[in-house]
């Protein structure tokens, strides 16, 4: 049976409802989270809570509980779940009030987690994907892990119907990030990557990968690159909670590193998977 937490309640996924005038339904005022789980454990738990913290607290979304009891409430549902590989998807949301733009004198918070079954995308690790290219018309507060997704939602959609996997999103000219993920060049043994500032999300998977970086002593320089630069580069990755660490093998019609997965590339998922393994400790 499926649970769902809704707000300090464990309760099967089929009976949970969420009233028409919460904020989050109505205005995407709420932030959320999507967690890996490996044969039942939770990756870089503390990353994210710091990241849901920190989200919740840029548009002033009081979390109702201490760290640990959310790391804890997120553990107990993976547990009733039995899930072993997946994810966790939570988010918080201003919670239920008349609508008004402004925020309420009285809601509480919405609090919601559930687990969702995933395979990892082997395949894609070696094969590599499909990118399309597509202006980036989100906001300007990327940095927060926000409810509203139409710039990432259209963006995929063009690149979905253009048998692409994901939609590599540029300001002009100045290359961001992916749809739903971090975007890196390789270029003569440098990696480069959009620094983490309010344009981009500061993946999780982000964060590991410039770790990952430096174990194979690959430097890594975070410059945005120009889309001119990006198909320029040797070798082309993307990143996120979902994808892990994926080569990119052409983006529009330009095939790069002849439509193959490069070395570094194969380097960094192999300190990556080591990170993953180290994570499995049940
Ligand atoms: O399952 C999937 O495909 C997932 S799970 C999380 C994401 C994709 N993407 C999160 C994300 C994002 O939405 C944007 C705009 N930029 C970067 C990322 C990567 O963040 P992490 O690494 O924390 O998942």
């Amino acid at each position: 049976m499926a649970h769902i937490w809704v707000n300090d309640v464990l309760m099967n996924r089929a009976e949970a409802s969420i009233d028409p005038e919460d904020r989050g339904y109505q205005f995407g005022d709420g932030v959320y989270e999507v967690v890996k789980v490996y044969e039942g454990n939770l990756f870089e738990m503390e990353a994210h809570i710091d990241r849901f913290y920190r989200s919740a607290d840029e548009l002033r979304i009081v979390i109702p509980y201490t760290k640990d009891v959310l790391h804890k409430m997120v553990y107990d549902i993976v547990e009733a779940d039995q899930l072993q590989t997946g994810h966790v998807y939570m988010q918080i949301t201003r919670g239920v009030a008349p609508r008004q733009h402004y925020f309420p004198d009285e809601a509480s918070a919405t609090f919601t987690a559930y687990t969702q079954v995933s395979e990892r995308p082997y395949e894609n690790f070696e094969r590599g994907i499909k990118a399309l290219l597509h202006e980036d018309i989100r906001w300007l507060r990327c940095d927060i892990k926000s409810l509203n997704l139409l710039g990432a939602v259209l963006a995929k959609q063009a690149a979905h119907e253009a048998n692409c996997d994901e939609a590599i999103l540029h300001r002009g000219d100045v290359v961001t990030e992916g749809s739903s993920s971090n975007v890196y060049g390789i270029k003569d043994g440098v990696m480069y990557t959009h620094p983490a500032n309010n344009f981009i999300l500061n993946g999780i998977t982000r964060q590991v990968v410039l770790r990952c970086a430096e174990e194979i002593q690959l430097p890594v320089v975070e410059e945005a690159m120009t889309v001119e630069q990006l198909l320029a580069m040797d070798e082309v990755i993307y990143t996120s909670t979902g994808a892990e660490v994926t080569p990119i093998v052409q983006i529009n019609e330009q095939l790069i590193h002849k439509g193959v997965r490069g070395e570094w590339t194969k380097k960094l998922q192999e300190v990556f998977e080591s990170k993953v393994q180290a994570a499995i400790t049940i």
